[in-house]
């Protein structure tokens, strides 16, 4: 485990702290039936458990066999992970029609391109429009598909044709955002959807929804208000806190207030009130996906990703943290007793007891954003200086790639194009791409899993594409910087990676931008020469350490849209044979997609390295050019 991490575990330790990795300890063994998914609370002839009662199985009160238990269980994650993420992209998009109507203060358009370029999509007419117009306009439409009823989505015609003419033919096609997670919960009633497969079917184009729709609106309108990702160079882990500065954590997902927070921190009667209060200046720092988000548009250094929300505070040094919401440990005010941090949550969605509440409303976002610096900065001098303990470790990185600008770099600024990829993966320099995402989770080897893996595969010159944390899982590690090519890759990725100046793992985000490895195999497909759908292009995915709903629904995305998808834990379904089938086999002649469930990073790997040398057999590339 990473030095940094260790260390603070120890300090909380000694504090007598209790941290995520000894209340897992507390839980061991998890219950049985929760992990089988053959448990159901979903009405009250139960809560029922399958159980065996001399030699005989023993299905729900109603009649629920496993098939249908779990495959219920499943398809209600499905849709809590996608609500969780088209409900962010919900309030990105309101937040753009008050910036449009002029009432968001504080906020500007600043990517203009890339509104005008979404307009377009949207069939929206631009010509003597003013930006503002445009964006208000943008923005109903956008969020007019949250309730539409029939028909299909936008984003998703940036699809392939044989992808989508599955969809069409197999009613997976989502035909509004919200609409699919309310039948959802609507199926998995009693008595509504009894048929596991026919569940299953419903889940996948629920989370279609979330990748194509609400997660893929996310990432689009968060480039349109806060400017589209560039490369930019920062640092990662716990040594980013500065024992001499105002030390403000932004935890969390959705970025309107951190983005604010962010622009106001750089405020010259702020720094000033720093000074006066003995501090050496105003230091942010993110943890989780909000710190992706202003980490890959500003260059904000990273603590850590959701296992190290804890020890940042066991640090005694973070004056406050702020939080939004999504993946916040209800532990945390609990933890800030100890220490001097001010803890403050900010969304009416996501209230905490024992956290002071400061209400974000986007009319107030910048002043808001102030008012929380400042209360930062009076904590200052509270700090109790025995109780510091900042690790030294820190990593460069550099973050900050997306759809378009992989285009640009690879293709140069003048001729932004695929084709230096594609032709990559045609002449077998690259083998294929792969997109390591998700969770760190204790269960597993809290965050290290990733590592192990994006090593393995670098070195059999698989190009890799991350978000969430395990992109930071892999940054603590130094993957994330030009020269880990020379290090770990292969020769083939090696000679791409210097010959375009980047590194073998490419950070493109936050969850919500697995949207943008979506767009980016269309990319790939549109260039021509390794397939017509993502299911015969050389790419897989993995969330090794997931813990979240949000990272089965990405998961399910993908395997709907024909890539196979690694778990290092199987979701919990294992308790019925037939849904563990239909996942891992039955639905590749579907979509072509898949999953697979393997826990060890190394055999994990080489999953993808045998997947992908099948699909270059299959499209008749070249041998790999090294081996
Ligand atoms: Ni994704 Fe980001 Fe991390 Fe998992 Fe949570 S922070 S949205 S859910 S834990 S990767």
């Amino acid at each position: 485990m990473d030095k940094a991490t260790q260390e603070m575990k120890k300090v909380a330790e000694k504090k007598g702290i209790t941290t995520i990795w000894e209340r897992l300890q507390l839980q061991s063994p998890h219950c049985k039936f929760g992990i089988s998914g053959l448990c159901c609370k979903n009405c009250n002839y139960g809560p029922c458990r399958i159980i065996t009662k001399g030699g005989q199985k023993v299905i729900g009160v109603c009649g629920a066999d496993e098939d249908v238990i779990s495959a219920r269980n499943l398809v209600r994650h499905i849709a809590a992970g996608s609500a969780c993420h088209s409900d962010h992209g919900r309030e990105i998009a309101k937040t753009l029609l008050l910036t449009g109507q002029g009432k968001a203060q504080g906020y500007r358009i600043k990517d203009e391109y890339k509104l005008k370029k979404l307009a377009e999509e949207y069939k929206i007419k631009t010509d003597n429009k003013s930006i503002e117009k445009i964006a208000v306009e943008l923005a109903e439409k956008i969020l007019s598909e949250y309730g539409q009823q029939e028909g299909e989505l936008t984003l998703i015609q940036r699809a392939p044709e044989k992808q989508k003419k599955t969809w069409r033919e197999n009613s997976l096609m989502p035909r509004g955002i919200d609409r699919e997670v309310v039948e959802a919960m609507s199926r998995t009633h009693m008595g509504v959807d009894n048929d596991y497969k026919n569940l299953i079917m419903h889940g996948m184009r629920c989370a279609l929804s979330d990748g194509w729709g609400g997660s893929m609106v996310a990432t689009e309108l968060t480039d349109v208000l806060f400017r589209s990702p560039k490369p930019v160079r920062a640092k990662v882990n716990l040594g980013v806190l500065k024992k001499n500065s105002v030390n403000i954590i932004i935890h969390g997902h959705v970025p309107l207030l951190s983005d604010m927070v962010a622009e106001a921190s750089g405020d010259l009667s702020l720094q000033q009130l720093a000074k006066e209060k003995g501090a050496e200046g105003i230091n942010l720092a993110g943890i989780c996906c909000t710190a992706n988000e202003i980490l890959m548009r500003r260059g904000i250094s990273v603590v850590g990703s959701v296992l190290q929300q804890e020890l940042a505070i066991a640090t005694g040094a973070v004056d406050l943290m702020l939080v939004d919401l999504q993946c916040i440990l209800p532990s945390l005010p609990e933890l800030t007793k100890c220490f001097h941090t001010k803890i403050v949550c900010s969304s009416p969605k996501a209230r905490f007891p024992g956290m002071e509440y400061v209400e974000f409303r986007e009319e107030e976002g910048l002043s808001i954003a102030k008012e929380i610096i400042k209360m930062a900065i009076e904590n200052f001098p509270n700090r109790k200086e025995e109780l510091i303990n900042i690790p030294q470790e820190t990593m460069d990185m550099v973050a900050g790639f997306s759809t378009e600008n992989i285009f640009e770099i690879l293709g140069g600024k003048y001729r932004g194009t695929y084709r230096p990829l594609n032709d990559g993966i045609i002449s077998g320099r690259i083998r294929g791409v792969a997109g390591l995402v998700g969770c760190s989770n204790p269960k597993l080897l809290s965050g290290d899993t990733h590592i192990i893996m994006a090593k393995e595969l670098i070195k059999h010159d698989v190009l890799i594409v991350e978000t969430g944390c395990a992109a930071l899982d892999c940054a603590r590690e130094g993957l994330l910087t030009p020269e880990a090519a020379k290090k770990y890759a292969g020769k083939g990725l090696q000679e791409i990676c210097e010959a375009v100046g980047i590194p073998p793992v490419l950070h493109l985000g936050s969850c919500v931008d697995n949207s943008r490895i979506l767009t980016a195999c269309c990319e790939m497909v549109k260039e021509g020469g390794i397939g017509n759908s993502l299911d015969e292009l050389p790419v897989a995915g993995a969330a090794m350490e997931w813990y979240s709903e949000k990272a089965i629904a990405i998961g399910w995305y993908f395997v709907a849209s024909g890539a196979p998808v690694i778990f290092g834990m199987p979701y919990h379904t294992v308790g019925s044979k037939n849904v563990m089938e239909f996942s891992t086999e039955g639905v590749e002649k579907i979509t072509g997609g898949k999953w697979a469930f393997e826990p060890d990073p190394i055999k994990a790997a080489h999953l993808i390295i045998e997947y992908m040398n099948k699909k270059r057999e299959a499209l008749k590339l070249k041998p790999m050019m090294y081996e």
